[in-house]
């Protein structure tokens, strides 16, 4: 279990990470990855195995060092060092990055991507939303790798949650980017940003109410044991982002870079399976360390009305992403048809 908070860390490390660099080193190039999430997430699942295939395929020749969550700081430091160049890859949520873009909190939007897993996973992958992302990672020195999804994300709670209305004066721990604070604010519950390694003790010290987490980040920084209860309302996955230093990425001689976008699309398919797997594997684990947390799953009914109050934040996004933001909504409501399997009956005469 992971409990600390991260303010001095980066600054060392980044220290250290640069006075290594200014040596001669010998050996193999280094590829530094820092990740959002600790050691056995989707996140480290994702990375190891992206080091695994580039230092088989260079033959050795470059290494992939995977720096896991608390070791370079918090999701916002992680972003700096990468932009610094001092990280050359990383992973960025939209639940944090949304505030340096604003546009990316597309992807936090509540019941917009469709229940269907599949559905999801072919509009993420799709070369039309990642070129629409990546010209808007360009502008601030980042290059778009991956966008892919981690599993459903579920409420921890000391209350049951079955309507909005069951959110009023609940203090929600949501991730930094302002659009989840209004998405949380319109089902009434008073939004609280905090940095991840943060979450844990806030829940114990009565800080917050609950949180959100997919169940695989929910089992491995223990919230399960500071919550009575486990809800799905299948708002929103969990989508992260895959990125690099621009200016690194771009200066790869062409047969490295086409080897990281090889390795790229491989772990966009592995990543689909790999991440439903922790999630089912770590449901059943909560199960056993914590029988008496309730999972309850909420019925269409339900999950309804959830929707319909979560409508008006899309106003919210449009005022913080502005036309570009439009733009980016429209893309992925048209992939998002594109993609649907028709239902039964649909089309036929
Ligand atoms: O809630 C958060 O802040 C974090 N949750 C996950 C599953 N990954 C990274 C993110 O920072």
């Amino acid at each position: 279990m992971i409990r600390f908070t991260v303010k001095i860390l980066p600054l060392l490390l980044s220290a250290l990470l640069l006075g290594g660099c200014a040596q001669q080193r010998q050996g193999p190039e280094q590829w530094r990855f820092a990740i959002e999430e600790a050691r056995g997430s989707v996140q480290d699942a994702y990375a190891q195995r992206f080091k695994e295939l580039i230092e088989e395929r260079t033959q050795g020749a470059v290494e992939v060092k995977v720096y896991p969550y608390g070791t370079v700081g918090t999701s916002d430091q992680i972003s700096e060092l990468l932009y610094s160049g001092t990280l050359q890859f990383a992973m960025s949520s939209p639940g944090h990055l949304g505030k340096m873009i604003p546009e990316v909190q597309v992807l936090l939007l509540h019941y917009l991507f469709p229940a269907d897993q599949e559905v999801t996973q072919a509009v993420l992958a799709s070369d039309k939303l990642k070129s629409a992302f990546d010209k808007l990672y360009a502008e601030k020195g980042f290059k778009l790798l991956s966008i892919y999804s981690e599993g459903w994300q579920v409420w921890t709670t000391n209350h049951p949650i079955n309507e909005p209305s069951d959110f009023e004066g609940v203090k929600f721990r949501v991730m930094t980017s302002p659009l989840l604070l209004a998405a949380y604010e319109a089902y009434g519950a008073s939004s609280t940003p905090l940095p991840f390694g943060e979450v844990y003790s806030a829940l114990q010290l009565k800080m917050i109410d609950g949180q959100v987490n997919p169940v695989f980040a929910i089992q491995e920084m223990s919230f399960y044991e500071v919550c009575q209860y486990l809800i799905f309302a299948d708002q929103a996955r969990f989508l992260t982002t895959a990125v690099a230093n621009r200016e690194f990425y771009e200066k790869l001689s062409p047969e490295r870079r086409a080897l990281v976008d090889e390795v790229l699309a491989q772990l966009q398919t592995e990543i689909f399976d790999i991440q439903k797997k922790y999630n089912q594997d770590r449901l059943a684990k909560i199960k056993k360390a914590r029988p008496d947390v309730e999972i309850v799953r909420l019925t269409k009914e339900q999950r309804m009305a959830f929707k319909e109050a979560s409508i008006p934040v899309r106003k919210v996004y449009l005022e913080l992403a502005g036309h570009r933001g439009q733009k980016i909504l429209d893309l992925v409501k048209e992939l998002v048809a594109e993609h649907s399997r028709p239902e039964p009956g649909d089309g036929e005469s």
